[in-house]
């Protein structure tokens, strides 16, 4: 066939040929750490990149190429880097990239632990770190250096929901200097979304535990872009640097999630706005942050950039804080749990929670608020899930 296929239907088939695999329907799960040479002179060869083949599975498995390839093509980027957890893609390809003395400049909110990482953790070996409004251009600009080696900021960003311009900001970054990378983090849209290599980004990561996966029975990550750059991050960030290996079995879990990505992630969407559209109605609810919500100020911009609006809400309740605990202690369908995009809704408390690594003044400078509730709609039917709610906000 020589027509591209459709997204869903390489969600399904791409990257894998039953044919070099005795008919298997599905991937086999390589359950090997190394690869037997036919000589010495083979594995010196595959050693020094002269030739193909596996070496060792902490650079490479055969399983784990079925879902770089994959992701890879799903994301539109030439390569793709499957990897242990999130943070171990974040941390990898970050560690690729710096050097002391370098900048950069991250989105003023960031999941928690990607904070704590650049917050206490780059700037422990002299890599500085500008936290900048990313839905601010002009102050993205403003920052840029010639010390700056990486741009990175998520969107919808983790909680708060903001949603940064990829493609603004990717050639605003790139007119300054083509060397910067422009770095970011999917998780939220998956790429059945959100391409942001399309939008002129260099690199895009995710928490393959979220969407990818989809069913909350693994913790996984990756990152994606040019062949070099993702050589360069498998053979140093990961190899020497991180080790943060992903696992043959969960390679091919992610591989079966990602056959009903697409669906889900209409689900998701459809089942996250009617739900957004109802807390908005509600009495007993402050704010609702949900970029589908036509009176967003991010709706113009998500609706481009965007394919659906995603499965993720931030809510304020009236009375803050104790309205807000409260209401999360009264849900009971709905599972009081961090993490993100499985078939069940979830419901976590950023503050104490997810961006608890954020001290209380950093959570006010970084705009989360201690009354924050975050929610990940699942994929039951949205009738029970609002019935859920609606009597949980009854008891506030
Ligand atoms: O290392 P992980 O697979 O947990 O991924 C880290 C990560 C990276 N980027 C984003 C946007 C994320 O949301 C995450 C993980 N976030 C979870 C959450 O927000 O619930 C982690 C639970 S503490």
């Amino acid at each position: 066939m020589n027509k591209k296929l459709s997204f869903t239907t390489r969600s399904i088939h791409s990257g894998y040929d039953a044919s070099q695999h005795e008919g298997s329907l599905n991937p086999p799960v390589y359950m090997t750490s190394t690869y037997c040479f036919d000589d010495v002179e083979q594995g010196a060869a595959r050693f020094a990149g002269e030739a193909q083949g596996h070496v060792y599975s902490r650079i490479s498995n055969p399983t784990q190429a079925v879902l770089e390839t994959r992701l890879a093509d799903l994301e539109d980027a030439e390569a793709c880097l499957a990897t242990a957890s999130g943070m171990g893609a974040i941390t990898a390809a970050i560690w690729t990239l710096v050097r002391p003395g370098d900048t950069v400049i991250a989105d003023k909110t960031l999941y928690g632990c990607t904070f704590s990482f650049f917050q206490h953790g780059l700037t422990r070996f002299g890599v500085n770190v500008e936290f900048v409004d990313c839905t601010d251009i002009e102050a993205v600009s403003r920052a840029l250096s010639a010390k700056t080696r990486v741009v990175y900021f998520e969107s919808p960003v983790n909680p708060t929901m903001r949603v940064i311009d990829i493609a603004a900001i990717s050639q605003r970054v790139h007119d300054y200097n083509p060397g910067i990378k422009v770095m970011v983090d999917n998780t939220y849209c998956t790429p059945a979304l959100q391409r942001p290599i399309n939008l002129g980004a260099d690199l895009v990561v995710h928490s393959a535990t979220k969407y990818l996966g989809g069913h909350g029975d693994l913790i996984a990550g990756a990152v994606a872009g040019k062949q070099d750059l993702i050589g360069e991050i498998r053979l140093f960030g990961l190899k020497d640097m991180t080790g943060a290996v992903i696992a043959p079995l969960t390679a091919f879990l992610i591989l079966r999630g990602l056959k009903s990505l697409s669906l889900r992630m209409e689900r998701h969407s459809t089942s996250a706005l009617a739900l957004a559209k109802h807390l908005q109605g509600h009495k007993a609810v402050r704010a609702v942050y949900y970029p589908g919500l036509e009176d967003s100020p991010y709706f113009p911009l998500a609706s481009r950039q965007m394919k659906a609006p995603g499965g993720m809400i931030a809510m304020e309740l009236e009375g803050g804080f104790d309205a807000g605990v409260a209401f999360m202690n009264g849900l009971q369908l709905i599972k009081r749990a961090v993490s993100l995009g499985d078939a069940e809704t979830l419901c976590q408390h950023p503050a104490s929670m997810t961006h608890s690594t954020y001290a209380p003044e950093e959570r006010a400078e970084h705009d989360i608020s201690e009354g924050l509730v975050r929610l990940s709609v699942g994929l039951e039917d949205v009738e029970d899930v609002l019935a859920d709610v609606e009597q949980a906000l009854a008891g506030v």
